[in-house]
């Protein structure tokens, strides 16, 4: 957001944002014990800057609810086998409903076995990863968390988009500190960000894209018409992508990424993938000193060098946000608007 919109723009607080985005899901079909989870999820991206995934996308989730594609209402199904493996089926609807409805469970098998896994299916994710990892670091766990999305990246070398672009996040606890998150693609670009560059006539750095004949491009149009991303770091991206297809989709009985066929239902665009959850508690290791540890290394990357880390700058529009209110441009104000 430019200067002069910082300065203009509408002012809500977080509580005022959740409560407009719940209106708006629950308007356009989701239920509204859904439309909490999502509005929260939302306003949590966009109170934290994390701006390719928050309220930028409210067009997206509608004319995906409203094309008969995904289902506001759906309610997961959790599936129990009694052990640390437990599955969810989204029945169509969005994975962040599903999470919640297996949470208490899964964070009690994690403490009961010291891991626990959970594996969402036929879920929609539209969202950024982080919030569903950081809470499990703030309770004192480990979480990494994996899911695919829609075909649009090559894998590398190569010419046919097979991939999403697929994003791992990871929380860890630390010391009197915020947990270390990081939640990042697996391709060179998360495609949100290739849609705001595309909208704000900008170009993209060079090495994320190709056009539709496989050229290197700088240009997000081309990009997002008919052309793909490429994996970041080469081969490298390429096997995390992969990966991240046989974790979110293989393991957890959803679709891959070039799999699913939203052809017939105009205006989607959630991808319908998987998620998987690994959850570890770190105390059973019997060191007690974890958290310790993880703000040590935290502090030696730092003295290392390295000014920033993952999550600082989240943490900092976080404080930024509660302390003054998230700012949103009048324009993007008038866009929710025009959703109630
Ligand atoms: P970025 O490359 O912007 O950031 C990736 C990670 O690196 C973040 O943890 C970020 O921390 C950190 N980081 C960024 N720049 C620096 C730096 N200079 N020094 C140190 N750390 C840095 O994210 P992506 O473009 O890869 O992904 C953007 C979002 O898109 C993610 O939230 C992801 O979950 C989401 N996404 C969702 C998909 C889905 O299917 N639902 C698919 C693909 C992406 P910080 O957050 O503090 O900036
Ligand atoms: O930004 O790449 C992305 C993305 C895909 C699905 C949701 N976000």
């Amino acid at each position: 957001m430019q200067q002069a919109e910082i300065e203009t723009g509408i002012r809500l607080s977080f509580e005022k944002l959740v409560a407009l985005l719940a209106r708006i899901f629950i308007r356009n079909g989701v239920s509204p014990e859904n439309a909490g989870v999502l509005a929260e999820n939302c306003a949590s991206c966009e109170r934290d800057g994390s701006f390719s995934h928050g309220i930028f996308r409210i067009p997206g989730y509608v004319s995906s609810l409203k094309s008969g594609w995904v289902d506001g209402a759906a309610v997961p199904a959790v599936e129990d086998a009694g052990g640390a493996f437990i599955r969810v089926d989204a029945r169509n609807g969005f994975a962040q409903p599903a999470l919640m409805a297996a949470r208490d469970l899964l964070i009690g098998r994690t403490k009961e076995h010291g891991i626990a896994l959970l594996a969402l299916r036929r879920s929609h994710h539209f969202s950024a990863l982080w919030p569903d990892v950081e809470p499990f670091a703030d309770e004192g766990l480990v979480a990494l968390s994996f899911v695919n999305s829609m075909a649009c990246v090559v894998p590398h070398g190569g010419h046919k988009a097979i991939f999403g672009t697929n994003p791992i996040a990871f929380a860890a606890p630390r010391r009197d500190e915020p947990p270390f998150v990081f939640d990042q693609a697996s391709s060179a670009l998360a495609n949100g960000d290739v849609q705001i560059a595309a909208r704000e006539g900008r170009l993209l750095e060079p090495g994320m894209g190709v056009d539709r004949n496989g050229e290197p491009t700088r240009d997000p149009k081309a990009i997002l018409d008919g052309g793909a991303l490429l994996p970041f770091g080469g081969h490298k991206g390429g096997s995390i992508a992969l990966m991240v297809e046989i974790l979110g989709a293989a393991l957890t009985g959803g679709y891959f990424s070039g799999e699913f066929d939203w052809s017939e239902f105009k205006g989607a665009q959630t991808p319908k993938t998987g998620q998987l959850f690994i959850v570890i508690d770190p105390e059973r290791g019997g060191n007690d000193v974890f958290r310790d540890r993880v703000s040590e290394i935290s502090a030696l990357v730092r003295e290392a060098g390295q000014e920033r880390l993952p999550g600082d700058r989240r943490m900092q529009s976080r404080t930024r946000s509660m302390a003054g209110g998230i700012v949103l441009s009048q324009a993007n104000y008038d866009m929710l608007r025009s959703y109630v």
